[in-house]
């Protein structure tokens, strides 16, 4: 029997046995030859209303799943559209296989209609991009995608293929045996002997986890060498949650908006180990000067005394028995700092200020995963949450844009099916992504969307406020949220008095269906400063 098929079909074969379950497009025509393949296969297709929408919505389903997302979008407009997710997948390292269809090869420098060069445009924000010109290279270069989202640094991997290559004819018995599988994780490379020589040498280490932890799926390997040698453990900020906040060697997030207890250890410490973080400036913040170890797949973002590149979990095994010290003191010398923040939130003024809404929803939500936008009510959530799980508080970090919390839901929904997802978002940023709330709404997916409007955008007016003393062009002159939630078909409340919001959302995730909550807060309330270092 020939082996002979259409590209486009062997192209979703491949994602059907990679364990691709979604997809998150909207059609166009120059990607047309995969939707009818899509259509054929058991693969599901996730219809967004907008293609940033159906980025955050991979990004979403990565994050919360812990495999990669694949989006798809149409040349050109459809693809361009794509740029906000791809940028915050690329931000944290998440894996996203992006497709996008093209003109045809024939066309292409004719400046035809929708011709972009979209590979270029994206070369900035992805690992890896390719413009497709044969089926048998296209195949080539999805399998070596699969691959690095197993064994190498992480983050968006695109592949443009025109319309013309999608239709064509492959004989996939010509290829399959080209293609170098690895059957590991790369590495690790670099002084895993210093590394082992540092740690017991020391008398005061810290770890950093990263949300390398995350992508290669070493929560319990940390956890074990954590516990073995007694070492105490914080988290960056896309971390949170990959330590149990019960474990007494738990020390909350180090950095910008570290806890006291992190940033006490982060500038005594002798020593830092750093798994699985590229130690951004807003996690250095909260270290002094000292040896530092970094292990990480990208070695592009080491900067420590001892470089290891690699995953944390062969790093981890590459140490052997270490003979450390005993720490006990400097255990003890920590256990005086708090892990929690010092925040009041049990105001009862009307209007309610955020800070009591915030904490009335994650209250009410502490078994749900909650998706996080941007703005004032993020630092709410970062200092009011305790996240007691891996990936339960899913949230655009090393970003930052606005609307990406309601379409990231619908991914994580459909990665996270035995939980409710309580999105909470501001008035701004709700209305860059509003849309998706068909696509909620359409998969009656169990979504909770807390919107905390304070008719401003808030955080940028604090910002104004602080630095000039006068504010210009933030107030928002907003539409009725609950009407527009109820033109999509979904449920709706608006709430202005402390108390009921915590009953609310409780009431809104028996349900199971998506519900939209309104909460008008004090418009004049300012987040806490973060901790200058
Ligand atoms: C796409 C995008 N545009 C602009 C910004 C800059 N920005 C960050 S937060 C914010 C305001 C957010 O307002 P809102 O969603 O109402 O949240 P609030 O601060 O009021 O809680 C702005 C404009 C951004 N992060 N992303
Ligand atoms: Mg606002």
């Amino acid at each position: 029997m020939s082996d002979r098929k259409i590209f486009a079909e062997e192209v979703i074969e491949i994602l059907d046995l990679a364990g691709v379950k979604y997809v998150f497009g909207h059609p166009g025509e120059q990607i047309l030859p995969i939707y009818e393949a899509l259509r054929k296969s058991e693969i599901k297709h996730v219809l967004m209303r907008h293609e940033q929408g159906a980025a955050h919505a991979a990004d979403g389903y990565a994050r919360a799943s812990g495999n990669f997302g694949v989006c798809i979008a149409s040349a050109g407009p459809g693809a361009l559209n794509l740029t906000m997710g791809i940028a915050t997948a690329y931000k944290d390292s998440v894996p996203l296989l992006v497709i996008t269809g093209d003109v045809t090869l024939e066309s292409r420098g004719c400046n035809v209609f929708q011709e972009i060069d979209t590979t270029a445009v994206f070369k900035p924000i992805t690992i890896m991009n390719s413009f497709i010109e044969t089926p048998e290279e296209g195949v080539i270069k999805l399998k070596e995608a699969l691959e690095k989202f197993r064994h190498n640094k992480t983050g968006p991997i695109h592949l443009s293929i025109p319309r013309d290559v999608l239709d064509k004819e492959i004989d996939v018995s010509k290829i399959k045996k080209d293609i170098p599988l690895q059957t590991s994780r790369e590495g690790p490379y670099g002084d895993a002997e210093k590394a082992a020589k540092l740690i017991e040498n020391s008398q005061k280490p810290l770890i950093i986890a990263g949300a390398g932890i995350l992508w290669s799926n070493t929560v319990d390997k940390l956890i074990n060498f954590a516990n073995r040698y007694n070492i105490p453990v914080s988290t960056t900020y896309p971390a949170r949650g990959v330590f149990p906040i019960d474990n007494p060697l738990y020390l909350g997030m180090i950095g910008t908006r570290g806890t006291e207890k992190a940033i006490y250890a982060g500038i005594n410490s002798d020593l830092i180990v750093a798994l699985g973080t590229r130690l951004s400036e807003r996690t250095t913040k909260g270290i002094g000067r000292c040896q530092i170890i970094q292990v990480n797949l990208d070695e592009k973002s080491l900067k420590g005394n001892v470089n290891i590149t690699g995953d944390v979990g062969s790093f981890l095994d590459s140490l052997g028995d270490l003979r450390v010290s005993d720490f006990r003191n400097w255990l003890d010398e920590l256990d005086k700092y708090s892990t929690v923040y010092d925040l009041k939130s049990d105001f009862d003024n009307i209007p309610v200020k955020p800070q009591r809404a915030v904490k009335e929803i994650l209250d009410a939500a502490e078994d749900s995963v909650i998706v996080n936008d941007a703005g004032s009510h993020t630092t709410w959530v970062t200092l009011l949450q305790q996240i007691k799980e891996p990936a339960s508080c899913i949230f655009s970090g090393g970003f930052g844009p606005m609307g990406y919390a309601v379409p990231a839901s619908v991914g994580v929904a459909l990665a996270k099916t035995d939980k409710n997802v309580v999105v909470i978002v501001g008035d701004g940023g709700f209305q860059m992504t509003s849309q998706e709330l068909a696509t909620i709404k359409q998969l009656n997916l169990p979504v909770v969307i807390c919107l905390i409007n304070n008719q401003s955008l808030g955080i940028i007016k604090q910002w104004q406020n602080m630095n000039y003393g006068k504010t210009y062009e933030v107030e928002l002159e907003n539409p009725d949220f609950n009407k527009l939630a109820e033109s999509y078909g979904i449920d709706s409340k608006r709430l202005n008095a402390p108390g009921e919001i915590y009953h609310m959302v409780k009431r809104a995730l028996k349900m199971k269906k998506p519900y939209f909550i309104e909460v008008m807060v004090d418009a004049d309330e300012e987040v806490p400063l973060p901790r200058m270092i």
